[in-house]
């Protein structure tokens, strides 16, 4: 029995040695959320670095700290004003980079559980067509430290 308890350990992790990505895997940089207040909207931003070898795309995000969570790519209308459109997908070729930023593509989090205060944190879980989940612990910061105050896109440097 015990001899049997063995052979099902190792066999378990040879199983989860395997199961590792071969060429590094998808990886969040500087990641960071806006401040917020209960009720509220943030977003959070990162770079999302596709290490794996094969093309990825980002399909969703989840968080307990919001009511939902979207992925966004805000664009100038027609009209002039800045409009939000929910993704579907949004893509991470194989070795390449996809920034999220003001401005740009952002993870939405619709109506915030709490207030986000600068020096609290939260927890996001990115969802990959390909490669599974990533669960990151974002600092929430002053969009005003991190280079922009608005969501135009142009005062980040
Ligand atoms: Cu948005």
């Amino acid at each position: 029995m015990k001899k049997f308890l063995m052979f099902v350990l190792a066999g378990t992790l040879l199983l989860s040695a395997c199961g590792a990505p071969m060429e590094g895997s998808m990886e969040a940089k500087d990641a960071w959320a806006r401040t917020g207040m209960k009720d509220g909207n943030s977003a959070a931003y990162m770079m999302l670095a596709n290490g794996a070898g094969q093309d990825d795309e980002l399909v969703g995000a989840s968080s307990d700290a919001a009511n939902a969570v979207e992925v966004h790519l805000s664009q100038m209308g027609a009209d002039g004003v800045m409009q939000m459109l929910q993704q579907e997908s949004v893509a991470v070729p194989a070795g390449g980079m996809l920034e999220l930023k003001p401005g740009s593509y952002h993870v939405m989090l619709i109506g915030l559980k709490q207030d986000l205060n600068v020096g609290d944190s939260i927890t996001l879980t990115l969802h990959f067509k390909n490669n599974g989940e990533l669960t990151l612990t974002v600092p929430v910061k002053d969009a005003a430290d991190m280079g922009g105050s608005g969501m135009d896109g142009h005062t980040m440097p």
